[in-house]
């Protein structure tokens, strides 16, 4: 038996060893995500996965862990920044409280639709870049969710309907919205939206058709309102270091399979809003388009919140909005 294991141990040393003669030393990432297997962008990031253990020959393979199975999802950001794992996604907007140009993307009615969103995309992405180099961290790819729309138990016909009602919020863009519509916002993350409506913690949202299908809203609201207010993203990043570490085949390769992902994703997005409205319509909701009235009023409450966050943004902030408008 000790034989045996020194044996093995000693052929392991050999094969490590020839390994690294040819620089092609296999390493293993565990990379944590927030939202379940059957999300779009978890789907997104495991074909990400198998394109880099492809193009690397197996030498770099990444382990997803979903649904927030390794890092709860606030954990993410800073267990890639601290090196306890290489890569990791999180809701690019959840960053907003350390820098509100991370929260451009989640400005209510700002960039509405997919051309919007793109063009945010880019005047924001040089900024989200400088920032995230500052804590040693690179943006890999970034994905948005389709356009918001609203979840309810009754029909909402003027923002006034929305008043007291309590409100599910995934980030603090959308907790002071919902504290300007005089609704009363509780934070919860996607795997608990179920039970939260079940035990009355939350009676209404905002979110995608993708979201509301995936967990089944039809359960506890009948109507989804497609008010379209905002495409907030999805981030992948690495770290730096971790990214060094590779050799340059397979930084190459991660690169690359980074970039296709992004356009997948992107198309994976599109197509996801109007098959998962049918979805919630098949299951018996009732799909409404906002009356006027409503998106006048969530409209003006959006162009208060942008004063606000011109302010807080400051120079940063500026950079995308002039980017954004050109
Ligand atoms: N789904 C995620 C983020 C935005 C979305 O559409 C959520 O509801 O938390």
């Amino acid at each position: 038996m000790k034989l045996q294991k020194r044996v093995v141990g000693t052929l392991a040393g050999i094969v490590l060893g020839v390994g690294m003669s040819c620089g092609v030393m296999a390493a293993s990432w565990d990379m944590p995500t927030p939202y379940p297997d059957k999300t779009f962008h978890t789907q997104n990031i495991i074909e990400f996965a198998a394109d880099v253990e492809k193009a690397t020959g197996g030498a770099l393979k990444i382990k997803i862990h979903s649904a927030g199975s390794l890092f709860k999802h606030p954990e993410i950001k800073n267990a890639v920044r601290g090196g306890q794992v290489p890569a990791g996604e999180f809701f690019l907007s959840r960053l907003s409280n350390e820098n509100a140009a991370f929260g451009a993307d989640s400005q209510p009615f700002l960039a509405t639709n997919y051309d919007e969103a793109a063009k945010l995309w880019d005047a924001q992405r040089g900024v989200i870049t400088a920032l995230l180099d500052k804590q040693g961290l690179m943006p890999l790819f970034s994905v948005p969710w389709p356009p918001q729309g609203l979840y309810t138990k009754k029909e909402i016909k003027t923002v006034d309907d929305l008043k007291g009602i309590k409100f599910r919020a995934y980030n603090a863009t959308l907790e002071t919205f919902a504290n300007k519509v005089g609704a009363a916002p509780t934070q919860v993350e996607v795997p608990d939206i179920p039970q939260a409506f079940a035990t009355g913690r939350v009676d209404a949202m905002i979110t995608s058709p993708s979201t509301g299908a995936n967990s089944k809203a039809w359960d506890f609201v009948s109507y989804y309102t497609d008010i379209q207010a905002w495409l907030p993203k999805n981030i992948v990043v690495v770290n730096k270091k971790a990214f060094r570490k590779l050799d340059a085949a397979a930084q190459k390769a991660v690169l690359a399979a980074a970039k296709t992902a992004e356009t997948r994703g992107w198309e994976m997005s599109k197509k996801e809003t109007a098959v998962k409205t049918k979805i919630m319509k098949d299951n018996g909701m009732t799909i409404v388009t906002p009356s006027p009235e409503l998106m006048k009023g969530l409209k003006a409450v959006g162009a208060s919140m942008l004063v606000d966050w011109k302010k807080a943004a400051g120079s940063e902030g500026a950079e995308i909005l002039k980017a954004y408008k050109q």
